[in-house]
């Protein structure tokens, strides 16, 4: 059954810079207004980066625990944030962004080429991930950067069990340097691997830069969700900088809405995620 679309709103990430992108949000003020801005227009949920004072990643727990709380305060958005964070952070301090509570949080099933870079989880630290998660109730997005994670997400979840919850919900990331590619090929031939997942598995899919548009449209069209932000799109169109996440966010409602399939409340997105509603 198709439903309404989740809408991920992805807004910082850990690669750009401040002063390459002004309108990057970086501050907790600046984060919030995006984060209620971005809720209004749509999105259900946010996947949050944090910046330290000097506009760097960080995975300061302090940060962290206080950027969950004002998001919670102030938006109704479910959290999840990335226990990827930047390519040089340590495993043991993107295992404690467990520590600040979010009702959910990124997991990643393999290594991958990253840029110039490498994007380690090594198999080990997967589990250690994937069974604090189940300890603490918190529900995983289960990030996909190549085929072959996929064969790595059956094999956790047949070894080490359903995550909390019981709902296994995936998200595309598409079109890295060192990844899968951002095309209609590459998402048909994840959506066919979701056959070997549990029934009721959803997926949301994001294309990095110019992969953006055609696998927004793609995900669509295929019964998939949505992730959209400045994490992964910076470029709007040839010549022309994303001016906010929010206008990626406006343009993510417009193909939901043409598809028929409106955007989700956060409400309506914890119900299909299995989350509790009550908070
Ligand atoms: N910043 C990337 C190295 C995640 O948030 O879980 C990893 C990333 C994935 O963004
Ligand atoms: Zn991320």
């Amino acid at each position: 059954m198709t439903t309404g679309t989740l809408i991920t709103v992805a807004p910082t990430g850990a690669e750009s810079a401040k002063a390459d992108v002004p309108a990057l949000p970086v501050t907790l003020d600046e984060l919030l207004l995006t984060a209620k801005e971005c809720e209004a227009l749509g999105a259900a949920v946010i996947h949050v980066h944090i910046r330290d004072d000097e506009a760097r990643p960080t995975l300061d727990l302090g940060r962290l625990r206080a950027t969950v709380a004002a998001l919670r305060e102030n938006t109704d958005l479910i959290v999840q944030l990335s226990t990827g964070g930047a390519v040089t952070d340590p495993e043991a301090d993107r295992l404690a962004v467990l520590d600040a509570g979010p009702e959910m949080a990124s997991c990643t099933m393999g290594t991958v080429n990253f840029g110039d870079d490498v994007f380690l989880n090594r198999w080990e630290f997967i589990v250690e991930l994937h069974t604090r998660m189940q300890d603490r109730g918190i529900l995983p997005e289960y990030e996909i950067f190549d085929l072959g994670h996929l064969a790595t997400l059956r094999r956790l979840l047949d070894r080490y069990g359903l995550p909390a919850g019981g709902h296994v919900h995936v998200d595309f990331v598409m079109g890295v340097p060192g990844g899968m590619p951002g095309t209609i090929e590459a998402l048909v031939a994840c959506v066919q691997a979701l056959r070997d997942l549990p029934a009721g598995t959803t997926f949301s899919a994001t294309g990095i830069g110019r992969s953006s548009v055609p696998v927004l449209l793609a995900s669509l069209a295929a019964g998939g969700h949505l992730r959209v932000g400045m994490e992964d799109t910076l470029t709007w169109a040839k010549g022309r900088p994303v001016e906010s996440n929010m206008q990626l966010v406006a343009r993510a409602v417009g193909a939901a809405q043409l598809a028929q399939r409106p955007p989700l409340s956060p409400a309506q997105a914890r119900e299909l995620l299995g989350l509790a509603v009550a908070r």
